[in-house]
């Protein structure tokens, strides 16, 4: 199998036959200098190990970026149409590989499959997206004010890129990150998060198997103090590029801007769903599970606040909860399963932890709460799809990030309340409206303060060549995805021409 090519795994023993993965390293697979190593287990069934992995340290990420600065001395000038070109081939290796890849995404990360095998296609979307881009890269050429000179700006690779991705979309947010930044000619090192290394490993090793220079791409594994921490810092980095919480955010910004690296955030999200009275009830219904419940409820975008108009509000309340009892729980590879487990013990215990603040604040638990525990569930991080209903907008349920399935319905009177209430929280990432009324919708989309509004969806969905991000304290105002990402990780470089054979002074030559 190529992968053991490429990755050179040790096999632990023929009966566990646990892959023991090594960084990627200027094109070599290599063990941490650390000598240590972590566990990536399966959150459905903890007994199940998908793969040991290096738990590396500042020296590895040196030697990555050490690599990647020498591949960009090459890859710089490897014209932009033959840079996506490989692009374009890893599209066509990832649309064949889907499938096996999907099921690891499930194993390592523990989704169902239904939405790994959307996340893999998020990638390959993003790997054709970008391929086109490598013929665009478009820049103004534009008359000079001058005669016989000529005027045009271009874009230019930054040098050696860091990204640190999360692990709730192990292939599409790496791929959002690493494919422009690749196509536009920079190099990059890698840090996965420590719950979801494989999938990295498994877009990378097609690019690879497509054709990318060793160097261009490395990845070092590890965790944020040692790994993410020596990244956002070295001072050959020129851009840092983090998907994560905004506490994260807030210490790879600071420090990213010491060295005035570029830098883009994506963070936390506390995303409003407004129903109002006339909105087709079944489709707020199906879009209000979805959002909340998909990936259980660990999306940026996720629906976390539905906020329902009076006039249907306990309607909508009463049939809402009816199907969210109904959500069959369990283990993603499992194709009839709606929602699978945590990621993690921690995350598990952050959920169940705002179920009690919830509870404590005077919120209505309308279903769920519990961990699911015994037969099926005995060895994962799983928990009940969990309603709350009446919840005050200032209640911490309503206000902060818990990224679990956990949501808050909130009463309200109006339009213009909703939007009030959707607006008041310290996020703006996603946003959406339930409605019939186009006047509603238009107001909407003006008012509702965040990087995204859907209209008669869930707050989930983004497409891959529109700019996704948010507002507040969900970024720095960067956005990725779309001509954003290509703005991001080109600098812009203006280039005049005086074919004039005289010196020329621009604006004191002006005479009046
Ligand atoms: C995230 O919410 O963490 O918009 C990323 C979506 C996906 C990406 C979500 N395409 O639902």
């Amino acid at each position: 199998m190529a992968t053991d090519v490429l990755t050179g795994p040790t096999m632990l023993g023929s009966a566990t036959r646990t892959k023991v993965y090594k960084n990627f390293i200027d094109g070599e697979w290599v063990e941490a200098s650390t000598g240590e190593t972590f566990e990536n287990r399966n959150p459905a069934d903890t007994r199940d190990v998908v793969g040991i992995f290096q738990k590396s340290g500042k020296a590895d990420v040196e030697a990555a970026i050490e690599g990647a600065k020498h591949a960009f001395k090459k890859w710089r000038l490897v014209p932009a149409p033959r840079r996506a070109e490989i692009v374009y081939r890893a599209a066509e290796i990832l649309t064949g590989n889907k499938e096996d890849f999907s099921r690891d995404m499930t194993r390592e990360m523990g989704k169902i499959l239904k939405e790994t095998r959307g996340d893999t296609q998020e990638a390959i979307d993003t790997a054709y997206y970008m391929a086109g881009e490598g013929r665009r890269m478009f820049g103004p050429t534009t008359p000079s004010e001058l005669p016989n000179k000529f005027a045009m700006a271009i874009r230019q690779p930054l040098g050696v890129c860091g990204m640190i991705t999360p692990w709730n979309f192990p292939m599409a947010i790496p791929s959002w990150k690493l494919l422009p930044a690749i196509v536009c000619g920079n190099t990059c090192v890698i840090k996965p998060a420590q719950d979801t290394p494989l999938s990295t490993f498994n877009l990378v090793r097609t690019l690879v198997d497509a054709g990318l220079p060793k160097g261009v791409i490395n990845i070092v594994t590890g965790f944020g103090s040692s790994v993410g921490g020596p990244l956002s810092e070295h001072p050959d980095i020129k851009a840092v590029s983090l998907t994560g919480s905004s506490e994260v955010g807030r210490i790879v910004g600071t420090t990213a801007a010491k060295s005035f690296k570029h830098c883009s955030l994506e963070l936390g999200g506390k995303n409003p769903m407004i129903v109002l009275d006339d909105a087709n009830l079944d489709l707020a219904i199906e879009g209000g599970l979805w959002g909340a419940f998909g990936t259980t409820g660990q999306r940026c975008t996720a629906t976390s606040r539905i906020i329902v108009q009076k006039g249907v509000y306990s309607e909508f309340v009463e049939r809402y909860v009816e199907r969210a009892k109904g959500l069959e729980v369990g283990n993603g590879l499992d194709e009839t399963v709606d929602m699978g487990p945590a990621i993690n013990a921690n995350q598990l215990k952050t959920d169940l932890n705002y179920v009690e603040i919830g509870k404590a604040e005077g919120a209505r638990l309308k279903c769920g709460g519990n961990r699911l525990t015994g037969g099926e569930y005995a060895n994962g991080f799983f928990m009940e799809p969990t309603v709350f209903a009446d919840v005050d907008p200032k209640m911490r349920i309503a206000q902060e990030e818990i990224f679990g399935p956990v949501v808050s319905i909130i009463p309200c009177e109006s339009l213009e309340d909703a939007i009030e209430i959707a607006n008041g929280i310290e996020y703006g990432l996603s946003s959406s409206l339930y409605t019939k009324d186009v006047n509603k919708a238009f107001t909407a989309m003006r008012d509702l303060y965040a990087g995204i509004t859907y209209i008669n969806a869930p707050t989930i969905g983004a497409e891959v060549h529109l700019p996704f991000g948010g507002v507040k304290a969900t970024g720095n105002g960067h956005r990725e995805g779309g001509l954003g990402a290509i703005d991001f990780y080109t600098e812009w470089k203006s280039v005049y021409v005086d074919y004039s054979d005289r010196l020329q002074k621009a604006q004191i030559d002006r005479v009046d």
